[in-house]
């Protein structure tokens, strides 16, 4: 594992969850089964690139009436699928090696992209209290992160994600922009084409 900082309180942990990253794939199979991946609509009437799913005791939703957490999946109303213990024990971890300590994650949002598919730059301001961090979880194939300011003019940096790493943020950099270059073709043996990426947060 290695550290890098890229803002006064962010880092990459490289490969930090690189021992557990096929038994988080299996978690996500069994996540997604249950509430499966799905285009979300932004309010703006956009569908977002990503496909999405959660588990946790609320999950995060855009559609035509805004973007916010819910407990229920609008797809299936039922609950989101319970956070497997893996997936919080790791975030309390990393959270932990970053200096956060006392982070107990009650939303992990699940994100699938495609080749071609990216996300834009934008803030997460959605929770209540942005004192907590937020843990970003990669796995299979690389993308570009792209980390900004705190205004969206703000030029990003570009940081390669790739299989196994964790981005850990919080305190001054809890509202810079951020997002993710379209996804490159390429191929990851426990995924094939696709990226899957999980960000755990304290909503509530
Ligand atoms: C992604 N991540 O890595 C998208 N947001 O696929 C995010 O939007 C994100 O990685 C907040 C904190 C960490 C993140
Ligand atoms: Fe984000």
């Amino acid at each position: 594992m290695s550290r890098q900082n890229i803002g006064p309180d962010s880092v990459i942990l490289r490969g930090f969850v690189a021992s557990q990253a096929t038994a988080l794939l299996d978690l996500i199979e069994t996540v997604t089964r249950q509430s499966p991946l799905r285009q979300m609509t932004t309010p703006g009437g956009f569908k977002m690139k990503a496909q999405l799913s959660n588990c946790g005791q609320r999950g995060w939703v855009t559609d035509a009436k805004g973007y916010r957490y819910q407990a229920t999946d609008p797809l299936t109303e039922q609950p989101w699928p319970p956070m497997p213990d893996l997936i919080s024990a790791l975030a309390r971890d990393a959270a932990g090696e970053t200096g956060f300590a006392d982070f107990s994650p009650d939303v992990c949002l699940i994100n699938c992209y495609q080749p071609g598919a990216g996300m834009g730059l934008h803030q997460d301001k959605d929770e209540r209290d942005f004192n907590q961090p937020i843990v970003s979880i990669s796995l299979g194939v690389p993308a570009i992160f792209l980390f900004g300011g705190l205004r969206r003019k703000d030029k990003p940096d570009a940081y390669l994600l790739e299989h196994g790493d964790v981005v850990v943020w919080g305190g001054e950099d809890r509202l810079r922009f951020h997002g993710i270059r379209p996804l490159k073709l390429a191929h990851h043996p426990d995924t094939g084409q696709k990226r899957f990426n999980l960000t755990l947060r304290q909503a509530d």
